[in-house]
């Protein structure tokens, strides 16, 4: 049995990591079956959730996890797809972790508003004489990590149109598809799900979601896919599962 490290459901997401999202969904379109664990973030291997142990061997990272189902239990995620789709999925991928992804970080973290209602509640069961210290000291690091990234170098609303050109083109490559691809799921899917069901969240307020909210096609997009892959949960980010 797979055991996939989570932080849990929060915020009316499966879970707040869209790298953790992402994992989850592609062990469901594997048809694997696997159970969750919300205690392993201590010894993650990379220091970062999500990560598998299968049979006793741990795969860190949500593109190595799918490499790693994709290799063992012989899945092709890309089923279906031309050599240009697959080169097109991965790169949607890529901008939405390594670009879309930092833009969201620095909203739900840097925003006051956000961070109270949102990162805060990870640090609720911290003693309250400390946990100021705490949240002062990670909120730092994740100034940093934006820092090295790059992103956090750039104004807020210069963030905000690098985040929002990304949505925009999230939007304009889905179109009227009903997957990010065609007519069925691929792994993109996964990836592109995750990520823009963070951003329509509403727990959150940004430029970002006023940007998604835009966009018919995602919020139906979100309700598809949450219907697919979460049907118990009724809707996710405000959008219902469609049928
Ligand atoms: N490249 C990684 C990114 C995972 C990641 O950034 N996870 C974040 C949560 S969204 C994390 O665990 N951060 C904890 C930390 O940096 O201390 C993947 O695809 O799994």
């Amino acid at each position: 049995m797979i055991t996939l490290y989570t932080f849990g459901p929060q915020f009316g997401l499966p879970d707040p990591s869209p790298f953790v999202t992402k994992a989850e969904i592609l062990l469901k379109m594997a048809g694997l079956p696997y159970r969750t664990d919300t205690g392993g973030f201590a010894k993650a291997p990379k220091g970062k959730l999500p990560y598998i142990d299968d049979d006793g061997k741990k795969v860190a990272d949500s593109t190595f996890i799918r490499r790693h189902l994709e290799r063992k239990y012989g899945v092709d995620f890309d089923r279906g797809l031309s050599p240009e789709q697959r080169a097109s999925a991965w790169a949607f991928e890529k901008m939405a972790e390594d670009n879309l992804y930092w833009a969201a970080l620095d909203s739900r973290w840097n925003d006051d508003a956000n961070f109270a209602r949102g990162p805060a509640v990870f640090f609720r069961r911290i003693p309250a004489p400390v946990r100021s210290l705490v949240v002062a000291i990670i909120r730092r690091k994740v100034r940093k990590a934006l820092h090295a990234h790059g992103m956090g170098r750039h104004a807020k609303d210069e963030i905000a149109a690098l985040g929002i050109r990304s949505i925009e083109a999230i939007a304009d490559f889905l179109g009227s598809k009903p997957f990010f691809m065609g007519a069925e799921p691929t792994g993109v899917d996964a990836t592109i799900f995750a990520f823009v069901a963070g951003i329509l969240c509403p727990h959150f307020d940004s430029p970002l979601r006023a940007a998604a909210e835009k966009h018919d096609n995602l919020r139906r997009y979100i309700g598809r896919v949450t219907a697919r892959y979460y049907p118990e949960l009724g809707e996710i980010a405000g959008c219902k599962a469609a049928a």
